[in-house]
């Protein structure tokens, strides 16, 4: 009932009684007022007036799967949507699910992630209702050697959707990091479960620093967030609902491979490119510039004696980001 009173609040214009609700709904008027006091426990602010009814006044801080469907226009991500109150990591958690036999496109967030993961075995932080932690699971008919467009897709799709929502200039570091300036905004983690000509299912995690004001010492000189950026707040709802909708436009419409068109974008908004790299080679610290991103997602680096390499994983520092 909570969904469905949520939703006729949200789509109507002014008051709905009680009674209305009851009889749309076909329950009864003291179900329909639980319902609202369920949303009001957790941060709808509904005006109740005698005689009038009910009014939605504002939608939670936090995050709210019913608000964020209000906002949401996709197909297929996001359709099942689950918000966790606090979970260890989104990833681990979807992962489960995706052993289990749930849907492709199902997206799992967290109010609270006490135990983010980042790549090779690193941490992600997060503070409680201040920020995104969020995942989205694919079951792309592909091999798994296909899946390299994924890890690119991800972060040109969370790149334009932030540079739309926001106005900042949002640039990716390869692979898949979105920064503004120098600093980290986003973290993205690609987990994949495969046979071995089969993926099974892959399950992408998105970390955005949105209304945190300060970071851990240990990463205060690396991560930005967008308060930090536009000195503003955002609704965490409806930006969840903007990423996941860019998602899906790169995901589905693009039918997971890096198109001409994708990879053009994804480079223009490479910050890695054009910049002095280095990275590890066979034991050896190698350098040189990165000129180019193909069309399997890799990086393309010029090396001082003219040969051309191309990375795929692991670690590659750019000079000037971080
Ligand atoms: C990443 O790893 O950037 C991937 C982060 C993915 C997080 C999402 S949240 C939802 C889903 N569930 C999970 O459990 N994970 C995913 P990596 O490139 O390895 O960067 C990790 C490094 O970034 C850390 O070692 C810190 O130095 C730094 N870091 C940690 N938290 C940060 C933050 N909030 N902002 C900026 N940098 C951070």
């Amino acid at each position: 009932m909570y969904d469905e009173v949520m939703d006729c609040l949200i789509n109507a214009d002014g008051y709905v009684s009680g009674q209305e609700l009851a009889k749309k709904l076909g329950v009864s008027r003291q179900a329909v007022w639980k319902a609202v006091n369920s949303l009001r426990a957790d941060g709808f602010e509904i005006e109740s007036v005698s005689n009038r009814g009910y009014r939605l006044r504002s939608l939670p801080d936090s995050l709210n799967s019913a608000a964020v469907k209000a906002e949401l226009k996709t197909a297929v991500i996001g359709r099942e949507l689950e918000i966790l109150d606090s979970v260890g990591s989104t990833n681990d958690y979807l992962k489960n699910l995706g052993a289990g036999g749930c849907c492709g496109g199902y997206a799992v967030a967290a109010r609270e992630q006490f135990g983010g993961k980042g790549r090779l075995g690193r941490t992600w932080e997060s503070s409680r209702d201040k920020n995104l932690a969020f995942s989205v699971l694919l079951r792309p008919k592909i091999a798994p050697y296909e899946a390299s467009a994924i890890t690119p897709l991800a972060g040109l799709a969370v790149c334009k959707a932030l540079r739309s929502f926001t106005g900042l200039d949002c640039k990716i570091k390869w692979p898949n990091d979105i920064i503004v300036g120098r600093k980290k905004l986003v973290g993205i983690l690609t987990e994949m479960s495969a046979e071995f000509d089969a993926v099974e299912y892959i399950v992408i995690g998105i970390g955005v620093n949105v209304n945190q004001g300060e970071f851990p010492e240990e990463i205060a000189e690396k991560a930005t967030s967008l308060l930090l950026e536009t000195g503003e707040r955002t609704d965490l709802n409806k930006l969840l609902a903007r990423l996941l909708e860019q998602l899906e436009t790169e995901f589905i419409n693009e039918n997971l491979e890096l198109s001409r068109n994708a990879l053009a974008e994804y480079s223009s908004l490479c910050a890695t490119l054009g910049r002095e790299v280095e990275f590890t080679r066979g034991g050896r610290r190698l350098s040189g510039a990165a000129s180019a991103v193909n069309a399997l997602g890799e990086l393309v680096v010029n090396l001082p004696d003219n040969t051309e390499l191309t990375v795929n994983a692991g670690e590659v520092t750019a000079q000037g980001i971080y």
